[in-house]
């Protein structure tokens, strides 16, 4: 039998761990043959919730779920794990601005980042998709001197998934037969969806897209998906959420669908101009654990536009915090 993936989980009692952990131990995220213990991480106020939440895991008796542990801090929660995700963040409260936001995250990730530094394993992967997720990997890997960059990601799944279904959906073939998909930035309406080099059953779809179709309602739409399922639920996306999480790190540790690339926010290499030093999301292809970001895609000037502006936003995010992160 394998030896069990240490995870841990951050904000393990709320919305999205509630989908999140039951499929992880159940084999969704590494497969069916590979046990798991989960190391699950709360705020002090949420022990007793992330009590229940154990204790329905362990009624589950899933068969490879080897252990559940109960964490108030990060420091005992990342002990030995080789993989975290990090979905725990302070959510904007009422008249909250956003530099506060992103300060207050700061110091969430921060300390994050110095305890996967200090105790989990050397090669820990690492998925942030606690909001504003780009930038809290940034923050969290700017604290981790030991630790490579390239160790610290964060989820852009979930806008690639709902690229691929928007479109799908669009002109009536399932979300499984399209490749090529891509999502370029940051998690926030300012992404960039792209269908540019998008194919169905191997075809490129573009000669048959409607490009006012494309410009005027997909990409908003896929920008500002987020939004449309608060207003329908009155609560914000989990289990696709969940299912973005599942993607993110299965394909990460055991590799993308040959011929095809996926989206994740990874840091900037210089990859088509963009600005080394921000977590930004590119198509990528991942094998023996490891991903690359996908070269030598065409930019025409219309997608160059969309790329720079949610870039200038990853910018803007870090000028914001700068000051609070070690040199
Ligand atoms: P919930 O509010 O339901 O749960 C968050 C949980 O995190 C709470 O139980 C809270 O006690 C805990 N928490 C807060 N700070 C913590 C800390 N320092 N250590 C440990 N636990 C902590 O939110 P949920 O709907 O689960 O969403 C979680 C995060 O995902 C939010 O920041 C949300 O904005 C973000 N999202 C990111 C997405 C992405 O694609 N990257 C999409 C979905 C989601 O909106």
């Amino acid at each position: 039998m394998k030896r069990p993936f240490r995870i841990a989980v951050t904000g393990a009692a709320g919305s999205i761990s509630n989908s999140l952990l039951f499929r992880i131990a159940s084999g969704d995220m590494f497969g069916k043959d590979q046990p798991v213990i989960l190391q699950l991480i709360e705020r002090a106020e949420a022990m007793q919730a992330l009590r229940g939440v154990a204790m329905e895991l362990e009624d589950c008796a899933f068969p490879l779920l080897h252990g559940v542990r109960l964490h108030d801090n990060a420091e005992d929660g990342f002990r030995n794990v080789s993989h975290a995700l990090l979905v725990g963040a302070k959510p904007r409260g009422k008249g909250m601005e956003r530099k506060d936001l992103l300060a207050e995250n700061a110091e969430i990730f921060s300390r994050q980042g110095k305890a996967l530094n200090d105790f989990a394993n050397p090669d820990v992967k690492v998925l942030v998709v606690g909001n504003p997720a780009n930038t809290n990997a940034m923050i969290a890997s700017r604290n981790a001197p030991d630790l490579s960059p390239a160790q610290f990601t964060a989820m852009s799944r979930l806008d690639h998934n709902r690229a691929k279904g928007i479109l799908g959906n669009h002109i009536g073939v399932n979300a499984g037969d399209l490749t090529h998909v891509a999502v370029w930035g940051n998690h926030s309406p300012t992404q960039y969806p792209d269908v540019r080099n998008a194919k169905a059953f191997g075809e490129p779809v573009m000669p048959s897209l409607d490009q006012k179709w494309v410009e005027e309602t997909f990409i908003p739409r896929v920008q500002k998906r987020g939004g449309e399922i608060i207003e329908a639920r009155g609560l914000s996306s989990a289990a696709s959420a969940a299912q973005g999480a599942i993607d993110h790190m299965r394909d990460w540790e055991l590799g993308s669908r040959d011929g095809d690339f996926v989206s994740m926010c990874v840091f900037s290499d210089g990859s088509y101009g963009i600005a080394k030093g921000i977590v930004y999301s590119f198509p990528v292809r991942c094998r023996y654990g490891r991903y690359e970001i996908v070269q030598g895609l065409p930019i025409d000037d219309e997608a160059r536009k969309r790329m720079k502006a949610t870039e200038d936003e990853l910018l803007e995010e870090k000028a914001a915090i700068e000051h609070l992160l070690p040199k």
